[in-house]
């Protein structure tokens, strides 16, 4: 209880950063604050402000671009790569096997393979690519900043094992504040397929909207939905209708496609009723969202660039206590990203 107020400055100030758990923070989880509108006014001033980041990043990216992110919330670019870059690019992400990360949560298995300092200089196609202004622009404006963004070639298992869907196969918004996804399809995604899917639209909020995530963050702190309670708010179909969203969009597309997507829109990852394996060069992007400038990027410092991630990593290797389970994300040696996971 002591620890709590000696906290309590840390705790307010929290207010203004990307903190977003109801749990894990007394004043963001405040029911008395949430109900004199906390966490609404957060998401109103942040998105606000994003906005307005986004404008000084209009210029990087086509106007049709920008269309596609105002009305829908994500951008699609079929035939991203010229197709030799493509063929190019998958055969060396194809040959990688260098030291992976694996979740095994409910019934699918993620690998993260960073491509980062370490990975990068091994892999030429892929550096420039990932290095390239056309990529980098539509990464920098979905995302409201000029940053580097954490890079990986993701793998998705689904259907590894017998268990509860997959907790990224719930509806769900991100966070409170715009924010980056974005994946690069290394191979093709039926529409059976756990496709990315997205409610068009939902990155904008309405009265509606509004008053539905300040009825959820009274009580979020307390609600035994984990996501929730970490600041992702789950959704149901039903609720999204009620909001006055249109229907999801299963985003079942081919190889070579781009879909860069801001992730405070309702989204889910697809469910699939077959075993199968989705890899994608995955970048995510997150950052203060009340900065009032795009630039300013720490991990673009000389002997952090490219090694923020292992560094982070290495930080939550050694806070963790006890036996790993499976659940939690964990070094498992050397992986290629399309290799049969161990069982
Ligand atoms: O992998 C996907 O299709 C979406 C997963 C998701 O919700 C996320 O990464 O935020
Ligand atoms: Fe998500």
């Amino acid at each position: 209880m002591r620890l709590r107020w000696l906290l309590a400055p840390l705790y307010l100030l929290s207010i203004f950063t990307a903190a977003k758990s109801f749990r894990g923070n007394p004043v963001l989880g405040s029911r008395i604050l949430n109900r004199w509108g906390l966490h609404v006014m957060r998401k109103r001033v942040a998105g606000r402000i994003g906005q307005w980041r986004r404008r000084q990043l209009a210029a990087c990216v086509s106007a049709e671009d920008r269309a596609a992110l105002e009305r829908d919330g994500f951008i699609v670019k079929r035939d991203f790569l010229d197709p030799a870059t493509f063929q190019a690019l998958r055969r060396e992400i194809m040959a990688l096997e260098v030291d992976a990360r694996e979740a095994v949560i409910g019934d699918t298995l993620t690998r993260l393979i960073p491509l980062d300092a370490k990975t990068l200089p091994g892999l030429p196609v892929t550096h420039r690519v990932v290095e390239s202004p056309a990529y980098r622009n539509l990464l920098a404006y979905v995302g409201s900043f000029r940053r580097r963004p954490r890079l990986y070639v993701q793998t998705v298992f689904s259907q590894f094992c017998a268990g509860e869907p997959d907790i990224q196969s719930f509806f769900h918004s991100d966070t409170f504040h715009p924010t980056l996804k974005s994946w690069l399809f290394l191979q093709d995604v039926a529409p059976d397929e756990s496709a990315f899917t997205y409610v068009p639209g939902s990155h904008h909020y309405n009265r509606r909207r509004l008053a539905w995530e300040r009825r959820v963050s009274m009580t979020a702190a307390q609600g035994h939905d984990r996501l929730t309670a970490e600041g992702s708010l789950r959704i149901s179909e039903q609720e999204i209708r009620r909001l006055g969203y249109g229907p999801p969009l299963r985003l079942a597309l081919p190889a070579n496609t781009l879909v860069v997507a801001d992730t405070s829109g309702i989204h889910a990852r697809a469910t699939t009723p077959r075993q199968t394996v989705r890899v994608s060069i995955w970048a995510y992007s997150r950052s203060n969202p009340f900065l009032p400038w795009v630039w300013g990027d720490l991990e673009a410092l000389p002997g952090i660039r490219g090694r923020a991630l292992r560094l982070s990593w290495a930080v939550q290797e050694m806070f963790r206590r006890g036996p790993k389970p499976r659940s939690s994300w964990q070094f498992v040696g050397k992986r290629s990203p399309w290799g049969e996971p161990s069982p």
